[in-house]
């Protein structure tokens, strides 16, 4: 029975839960206090509860009476007994309140010469600014080194959560909010070998968005620590998630930023394209199969005639789809809200003629439709 419970940890998808505790693994300075303060309230409220508890059942039997019997009336009282029962738990009060806001306090006072990482939280999911126009939903920091997020929102209240750190910190739209954290567990890379077959079996299902529950490590091979948000923010709020990578050394850390922000010359732009529009939050509202999300479909947008909401039609061409992409409030396609973000200064011009190379792919009326379908049952003139 013991193994079974040891075990739901693991079910419930955390490979790092410890055998001996109900959380996950402590990886930052902050974990252990957290952890510490947390028993000591629990035990604090076990130590008083079951005394009340077995007074409360005891005089329930002591002084029942047989039905129909009256009640006596008890109007005494004990002054030294009232006076210890509310002095005495009043110093625990104090106690948990002082190391309470002490550690709040530490949480809340970002030291001297943290590393600067920006975060912006929309429906539904997170990028992180490592300046100089490079962007990517997964955090990577470095271990034993001071990190503060600087936070905001494009849309509605979000909020982060790193379990393994014991960090958490709401994400406002409208203001900048920050956290801060120092982890002190690197993560590990996964062999070689073992991401190749990843990589190969994400290759045969189909490419897409990469599925960090499944494989346990980044596309890059790395272990990670989970990032969810806690607030409930819509719809897709259960899939705001990502990963936190710990890196050993700055030159590692380096190498990965310098690798993910910009195109590699052996990929295509397609592939390139393909590969933002599931890391940045595009799948999350729009779709490929032509089912209505948040925002229209790509099945039908490349080429085809869309109507705005001012009843104005227009041709989806490049420019058009680059407009959307950076001013997306201007031309609003008709029957959908303008909640999309602009990701101007957060693609790069060849980032976006990349997303732009993939969605003419995607669509019946891209280059695909013209190359397959007769051009008679094309008119749109009817
Ligand atoms: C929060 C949801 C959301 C996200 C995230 C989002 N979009 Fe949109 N998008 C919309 C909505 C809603 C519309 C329709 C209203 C409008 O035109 O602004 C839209 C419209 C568009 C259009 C015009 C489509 C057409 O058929 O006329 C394009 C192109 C587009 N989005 C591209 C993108 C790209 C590329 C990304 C990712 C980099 C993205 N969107 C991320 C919600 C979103
Ligand atoms: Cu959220």
């Amino acid at each position: 029975m013991f193994a079974t419970m040891n075990n739901i940890p693991y079910l419930l998808g955390d490979q790092f839960a410890s055998k001996f505790t109900w959380f996950p693994e402590q990886a930052s300075t902050f974990a252990a206090e957290n952890d510490w303060l947390f028993f000591l309230i629990t035990w604090i409220c076990v130590l008083f509860f079951i005394p009340i508890a077995g007074c409360l059942f005891y005089f329930c039997w002591k002084y029942s009476k047989p039905k129909g019997q009256k009640a006596e009336s008890n109007t005494a009282h004990n002054t030294p007994l009232e006076l210890a029962w509310s002095i005495l738990p009043s110093f625990f009060l104090v106690a948990m309140f002082v190391i309470g806001a002490r550690s709040y306090l530490n949480q809340r006072t970002v030291p001297e010469g943290a590393n600067n990482i920006g975060l912006k939280a929309f429906k539904w999911g997170w990028t992180m600014d490592y300046g100089e126009g490079i962007m990517n939903p997964e955090l990577h920091i470095l271990v034993n080194e001071p990190t503060k997020l600087s936070m905001r929102s494009s849309d509605v209240i979000h909020s982060v959560f790193v379990p393994a750190f014991r960090a958490k910190k709401d994400v406002v739209p409208g203001r900048y909010n920050y956290m801060w954290f120092e982890a002190d567990v690197a993560s590990e890379k996964v062999s070689a070998e073992e991401l190749e077959k990843a990589k190969r079996q994400f290759e045969m299902n189909g490419g897409g968005v990469w599925d960090y529950d499944e494989w346990q490590f980044t596309p890059d091979g790395y272990r990670f620590f989970d990032l969810y948000c806690t607030e409930y923010c819509g719809k897709n709020h259960s899939v705001m998630q990502t990963a936190v990578v710990v890196h050993s050394t700055v030159e590692d850390l380096n190498a990965w930023i310098e690798k993910v922000s910009k195109r590699p010359s052996d990929q295509t732009p397609e592939a390139w394209g393909e590969k933002l529009y599931n890391q940045r939050g595009c799948a999350g509202c729009h779709s490929l199969d032509g089912s209505k999300r948040v925002g229209p479909s790509f099945k039908e947008s490349y080429g085809n005639e869309r109507l705005l909401s001012d009843d104005t039609t227009v041709r989806a061409d490049e420019d058009y789809i680059r407009n959307s992409i950076l001013y997306p409030k201007k031309q609003v396609v008709k029957g959908y809200q303008p909640v999309m973000p602009s990701y101007q200064g957060q693609l790069s011009d060849d980032d976006i003629a990349s997303i732009i190379a993939y969605l003419k792919t995607v669509s019946d009326y891209g280059p695909k439709a013209a190359a397959e379908v007769p051009k008679a049952e094309e008119t749109t003139e009817e």
